[in-house]
C-alpha cells in the first residue's frame, strides 16, 4: 500500500513539474506578446491593453470601431490608465476621444454613459460646455481631459 502511495505522489510531483513548465513557457510567450504590443501600437496596463490603429472618426464612429473589434472606446479609470492612453496619443500626435460624456445630464460624466466617472483630469477651466454643446471628453496630448463636442475626427483609442 505504502508504495502505491509512493508512485503516485511521484506521479503527481512529475504532473506538477510539467504544469510549472508550460505556466512559465506561457508566461514568457505572454511577455513577449506584451512588449510587441507596445512597440507597435499599444500601450498597457496591468489590467487593460489600449490600442489603435491609426484610423480616426467622431464619437459615435470610435465606439462603433471599437465595439466592433471586440473592445471599448478608451476610458481611464486610473492615472496609470490615464498614462497608457496617453502615450498613443503622443505616439500619434492626436487628441482622442474617451468613452465619457455628459450626454445624459449637464456636468455629470459618465463612463460609457452609465457610471459616474470615479477618476479625472481635466485641463485647467474643464469642462466649460463651450456653447452648450460639450457633451464628449477629449484628451489631449498632455494626457489632460476637455470636453468637447461629440462630432469631431479624433484618433480612435480601443482598450481590450
Ligand atoms: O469649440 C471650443 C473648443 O475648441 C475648445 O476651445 C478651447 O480650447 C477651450 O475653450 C475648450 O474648453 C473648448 O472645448
Ligand atoms: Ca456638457
Ligand atoms: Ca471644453
Amino acid at each position: 500500500k505504502a508504495e502505491c502511495c509512493i508512485t503516485e505522489v511521484k506521479h503527481l510531483q512529475n504532473q506538477i513539474r510539467n504544469l510549472q513548465g508550460q505556466l512559465k513557457s506561457l508566461q514568457d510567450i505572454i511577455n513577449k506578446k506584451h512588449k510587441v504590443e507596445d512597440f507597435i501600437n499599444g500601450s498597457q496596463t496591468n489590467e487593460k491593453l489600449f490600442a489603435a490603429n491609426g484610423s480616426a472618426g467622431d464619437y459615435k464612429t470610435s465606439k462603433a470601431t471599437c465595439s466592433q473589434a471586440g473592445g471599448h472606446l478608451a476610458s481611464p479609470r486610473t492615472s496609470s490608465e490615464n498614462g497608457a492612453i496617453q502615450r498613443i496619443i503622443q505616439r500619434y500626435n492626436k487628441a482622442a476621444y474617451l468613452d465619457i460624456n455628459d450626454m445624459q445630464t449637464e456636468g455629470i460624466f459618465k463612463y460609457q454613459s452609465v457610471e459616474v466617472i470615479g477618476y479625472a483630469n481635466w485641463a485647467p477651466g474643464e469642462p466649460n460646455d463651450t456653447g452648450g454643446e460639450e457633451d464628449c471628453v477629449e484628451m489631449y496630448t498632455d494626457g489632460r481631459w476637455n470636453d468637447r463636442s461629440c462630432g469631431e475626427e479624433r484618433l480612435i483609442i480601443c482598450e481590450f
